[in-house]
């Protein structure tokens, strides 16, 4: 097998209903490899303690690693300073920081937030609470017959009552890129600020912010082979110091009495009670994994692999794929559907002969309705995924149909 990460990753090399797994769920969550298990490992038996608390060795030492994780995700993306960095839960705690946050205090009636159409629940509900709580318009951009948001579309739903526009880099259901310098040019023209969901973006290609000029970037760490739990915000240092906490409690606080307190500075206010340690000391080896690999050398392993994907699936010719079959539009997911199976049938089929996909909405409703299915089945890439994955996906697939009864 041409591929020299796998053994890296305990979970892959495993067989499951006694075929070789073939791990095609990489959009909901990446397997971990052995060197982030075992920075966790190690931090729990050497270093365990509460950040930011104690005056003794184990809790400064918790406090080092946990700030140079906040180095380390800086220096990932391109910030400019570690304090741009905040850790949340996952992606969608991030955009509820960033909608309780930014846009409950700085949306007024009547103001527009535009949205696109291929957006995950996670960067569309909060947007929903913000418009109905303060008498805002939430604007969708649609996508063209590739699945990509067009320049016309930008240029047309973003104007001057734009004032906050956020957009999925790639869309976890059909793995297409959007323009997305683009729309954050077009989104600083009109004097709004710029969101970018990264989290299926920043795990497989190099982004860097500051050369986007992305006022904020989301991204669940778990999506980019560290644990789950944390995840990140990235926010520009002035728009985060006007900005008031979103969760209220111990560590964010300056001073307390009792009626009132006084708040910490960023990025600490935003990270309210016991933070996620362990999951920093994760999130800072799988970056230093991913470096070691290289993100172009990730953008080719998965290119390589749609494109042989696209066309074994294109032999199929009961399968409609969704999306744009360009590979240079395209990151590592593929959305299908089998004729007259349901998705949920096609994964359970392929589960018995070791694959895994997802099947279902993909917590997208909008984006199914604007497409006019009710689900797909989806695989999706990572850097442990070889052709023979994909060889064991066609294969099962072939026999979708026939399970159901159909004569081919
Ligand atoms: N944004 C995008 C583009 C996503 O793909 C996801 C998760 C999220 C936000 C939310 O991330 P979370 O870590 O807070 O859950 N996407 C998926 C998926 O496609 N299948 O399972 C989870």
């Amino acid at each position: 097998m041409n591929n020299k990460y796998i053994l890296d990753f305990p979970t892959i090399n495993q067989k499951v209903n006694e075929h070789r797994l073939a791990y095609l769920d990489s959009a909901a969550t990446t397997q971990k490899p052995s060197e982030v298990i075992n920075a966790v490992n190690d931090y729990y038996n050497k270093f365990n303690a509460n950040p930011h608390r104690g005056a003794y060795y184990l809790s400064i030492k918790a406090t080092e690693i946990y700030e140079n994780t906040r180095e380390v995700v800086k220096n990932f993306i391109g910030a400019e300073k570690a304090k741009e960095i905040v850790f949340v839960k996952n992606a969608t705690e991030g955009f509820n920081l960033l909608a309780y946050s930014y846009g409950m205090n700085f949306i007024n009636p009547g103001d527009e937030i535009v949205i696109s159409i291929a957006e995950h629940h996670s960067n569309l509900v909060p947007w929903q609470q913000v418009a109905k709580a303060k008498g805002a318009v939430l604007k969708y951009l649609y996508l063209n017959d590739e699945g990509i948001i067009s320049t016309e579309e930008v240029e047309s739903k973003i104007t001057e009552k734009t004032k906050i526009v956020s957009v999925t880099q790639v869309s976890n259901v059909l793995g297409t890129i959007n323009p997305i310098k683009d729309i954050i040019r077009k989104a600083h023209s009109v004097g709004a600020i710029a969101i970018v969901d990264g989290s299926q973006s920043i795990p497989h290609m190099s982004v860097n912010v500051r050369e986007l000029d992305a006022d904020f970037i989301v991204f669940s760490g778990h999506k980019m082979l560290s644990p789950m739990g944390i995840g990140v915000v990235y926010g520009k240092e002035e728009l985060l110091e006007k900005m008031p906490p979103f969760i209220f409690g111990g560590d964010m606080i300056e001073y307390v009495w009792e009626q009132k307190a006084t708040f910490a500075e960023v990025p600490y206010k935003f990270e309210g009670g016991t933070q996620n340690v362990g999951g920093a000391v994760g999130l800072t080896a799988a970056i230093r994994y991913l470096q070691n690999v290289g993100m172009d050398n990730i953008v080719n392993i998965e290119k390589d692999l749609v494109s042989y994907a696209l066309e074994k699936l294109s032999e199929i010719p009961y399968i409609t794929v969704y999306g744009s079959k360009d590979i240079n539009k395209k990151a590592g997911v593929i959305s299908f559907n089998v004729q007259d199976v349901h998705p949920h049938d096609v994964a359970s089929i392929l589960d018995a002969s070791g694959v895994a996909i997802r099947a279902g909405h993909h917590c997208a409703h909008p984006l199914m309705r604007y497409m006019g299915v009710n689900a797909t089945c989806r695989a999706s890439f990572y850097l442990y995924n070889v052709r023979e994955d994909i060889d064991a996906l066609t294969e099962g697939l072939k026999s979708t149909r026939k399970w159901l009864g159909y004569g081919s």
